[in-house]
């Protein structure tokens, strides 16, 4: 046993934290024998089952509910609708932005229904196969109105913008680009589940609980879900316990609580018996949240020599009927991030946000960023072909400089750290991007379709607090308990070893909770790439406190509490990406990806590898394939993954990825988030791509997805115009 007392606490974390790699994940033991423990595998005793019935049109009256059907179904103990639970609204929304409209919306469908999905009525039965049974035989008397798909227009949900300096009004250039990105879906392997177990109905197992309800969820925010759930009980929070088990991906749509899971706790609640609900992969498309969902028009203005001299921007998001806590957030992040890499004075940036009678959308892997990143690497590229200049060339002239760190950008942010001209310089090296034009050149006269397209992107990480909480037990044994549950990122494994390595004692010493707000101290949770950076730095500081008491002379155990709050780390770095258009049938060809990232400092390169991977997969996803689409009467019609494509290994391109480590002075790591990168630069570089194989003919609308079917489109409708 090495005693943690021998090691003194360093302030230099860079020093103290080296990167370890090979480090075998701790989580993979158990989740790869089948031992782990998802939503869909808590098992309580006496347990009934619930299925909603959704409604079936986009917007209508709610005039009349008929259950006579369902409760005739042996196994059907009740159908419960508004008039049994009591009216109940969602939580608020997260005050980031301003909301000037009253969106208050009801649990369960009160006398109006405003999406496709939106629940009606729930059905507790003894299975869940028959509770769904049961869920079909319910039927609803509605009288239909108009959907829209962008109501209130006129009278924006939430609006930012951001001004400064003046618009130049005789630029050399200006280059415009309308990018829309369609609505995704998160697409998680284990769709939604929520489980709830009332205390006190057995007394001879849980007399003693202090809680009166325990809600299994898979949550991204256990400690906000329990205050939601302990809300709609009106139970004081500390009586609920909120348990976030292993989670099966989660990517921003299991970020905010949802109806179904507020639901799950009501009806427990209301009937004081045990229930579960398990989300099917039909729920979760129809009724799940989104992502995405946005059209965003821009305008850069740019000298004879290619600097820019202005960005004018308006974004348009397009959210759901209800509002998740976070669906502001994407808006915020496009308008406040939309420069990126890039020095600019003039901006005039302008963001609404609208409803629809949709799914609620909801922060997605990224959630604003991608959108941002996609708008402004369009424009860069569209202005090195106006201005006839070397793309590389183009953004080498306008990046930030190293040395002008920390900067401050015309939208108010403050970034931290980072050499973004080195970022590129080194993808372009191993890119070997020169010898890759002399190759384009020479395929192209062989009559190929190539094209090489880049994006730079940057990543803010959150800011704000995290917690944590390390017990040095008499033992030499250590606990640590975190406020950022996971979700497949590999906490256990990174958090087990930073204690480890701060205490000095062996990673397999130290326990690690996580995900539950009884043994885990109140925390903000693992979204906007975060927990390493802040939740990391809390449980550093507590372990620090840790030694300085026992270098004190305190008795074990000792127990440290510590809240860190950090100004936000942003990430960044460069996408090189090589695509082949076939010339007849339009179909895409990922030749090869190439991608400098800089995380900041590294503590667990393979998982740091894994995450830029999995992000890259996602963009690669939203980029090629992925488009959920609604028609005219609010109905999805790609709700099932017969008709929503998403990547799969084999449609993976090479991906060759590098690292830079300029550490983040804005905490006790020098971290910075990894987990939405590939998300952000990844799509952007794909649509320059496209671009940039389709410009010796011209330029064009292109929108992603990058289907086969919408560049065969472009270029015979290109091809039809050529032939006389
Ligand atoms: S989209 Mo992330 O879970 O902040």
């Amino acid at each position: 046993m090495t005693h943690p007392n021998s090691t003194l606490p360093s302030g230099n974390a860079a020093s103290l934290h080296q990167a370890k790699t090979n480090t075998l994940r701790r989580e993979d033991s158990a989740l790869l024998r089948g031992e782990g423990c998802f939503g869909q595998d808590v098992v309580i005793p006496n347990v009934c089952h619930i299925a909603f019935v959704r409604s079936p049109q986009a917007h209508a009256q709610l005039l009349g509910i008929q259950t006579d059907a369902a409760l005739q179904i042996d196994g059907v103990l009740a159908v419960l609708t508004s008039n049994d639970l009591g009216q109940h609204s969602l939580p608020t929304h997260n005050p980031l932005l301003p909301v000037t409209q009253d969106t208050t919306f009801p649990l369960l469908a009160l006398d109006r229904v405003a999406y496709v999905g939106q629940p009606v009525a729930i059905v507790v039965a003894t299975s869940q196969a028959i509770a769904r049974e049961a869920a079909g035989a319910v039927t609803l008397t509605l009288h239909t109105l108009p959907p829209s798909n962008d109501f209130a227009s006129e009278d924006a949900t939430t609006r930012t913008q951001h001004r400064s300096g003046q618009m130049p009004t005789n630029s050399a250039h200006v280059v415009e680009a309308n990018i829309r990105s369609p609505r995704v879906s998160a697409m998680p392997m284990e769709p939604r589940a929520c489980s709830a177990r009332v205390h006190g109905i057995d007394a001879t197992t849980d007399v003693e609980s202090p809680h009166r309800i325990t809600v299994w969820l898979g949550t991204q925010t256990p400690s906000r879900a329990q205050a939601d759930v302990a809300r709609v009980l009106n139970l004081p929070t500390e009586q609920v316990l909120l348990i976030s088990p292993d989670v099966g991906g989660a990517f921003g749509a299991k970020a905010s609580v949802s109806p179904e899971d507020l639901l799950t706790a009501l009806t427990a609640q209301h009937l004081q018996r045990n229930v579960q609900w398990l989300a099917s992969r039909s729920d979760d498309f129809v009724a799940g949240m989104q992502g995405r969902g946005s059209v965003l028009e821009g305008r850069l203005h740019v000298n004879a020599q290619g600097l820019l001299e202005g960005l004018w921007a308006r974004l348009h998001f397009t959210l759901g009927a209800w509002l998740p806590f976070s669906a502001v957030v994407p808006l915020r992040n496009a308008a406040r991030i939309l420069p990126g890499p890039y020095a600019l004075q003039h901006i005039d940036i302008e963001g609404m946000a609208t409803r629809a009678h949709a799914a609620p959308v909801n922060i997605y892997r990224g959630a604003g960023r991608p959108e941002a990143a996609l708008l402004m690497e369009t424009l860069i590229e569209q202005a090195a072909r106006r201005c006839d200049i070397d793309p590389v060339e183009l953004r080498k002239r306008n990046l930030i400089a190293a040395d002008a760190m920390p900067y401050t950008t015309p939208t108010g942010e403050v970034l931290d750290s980072g050499d973004y001209a080195l970022a590129l310089h080194k993808a372009c090296e191993q890119f070997a991007y020169t010898q890759a034009r002399a190759d384009q050149t020479q395929r192209r006269r062989e009559g190929e379709m190539v094209g090489i397209g880049m994006a730079l992107y940057v990543e803010p990480c959150g800011q704000g607090w995290e917690s944590a909480r390390v017990i040095l037990h008499e033992d030499g044994r250590v606990t640590v308990a975190s406020g950022a549950p996971a979700q497949g990122q590999g906490h256990v494994t990174t958090f087990a070893q930073l204690a480890a390595d701060t205490l000095g004692c062996a990673p397999r010493q130290v326990e690690v909770h996580l995900g539950n707000t009884e043994l885990c101290p109140a925390g903000t949770g693992a979204l906007a790439s975060r927990s390493t950076a802040i939740g990391g730095s809390a449980i550093v500081q507590a372990c620090r406190t840790v030694l300085a008491r026992r270098e004190g002379g305190e008795a074990l155990p000792i127990t440290a509490e510590e809240k860190f709050t950090a100004s936000e780390a942003w990430s960044y770095g460069c996408v090189i990406a090589q695509m082949r258009i076939d010339v007849d049938t339009g179909t895409p060809t990922i030749e090869r990806i190439t991608w400098v990232d800089d995380a900041g400092h590294v503590l667990q390169p393979q998982l740091v590898h894994g995450q830029l991977i999995g992000g890259a997969a996602q963009g690669l996803g939203q980029a090629m394939m992925e488009r959920l689409v609604y028609d005219d009467q609010g109905q999805l019609i790609t709700g099932s993954l017969m008709d929503y494509a998403i990547p799969r290994a084999d449609t993976m391109p090479p991906i060759h990825i590098s690292s830079m480590h300029t550490p983040s002075p804005n905490n006790l790591l020098g971290a910075k988030g990894v987990g939405e990168a590939g998300c952000i630069g990844v799509p952007a570089a794909l649509m320059n791509a496209a671009r940039d194989a389709l410009s010796p003919l011209g330029e064009f609308d292109l929108q992603l997805p990058l289907t086969s079917e919408q560049l065969w489109r472009v270029l015979s409708t290109h091809f039809e115009k050529e032939t006389p």
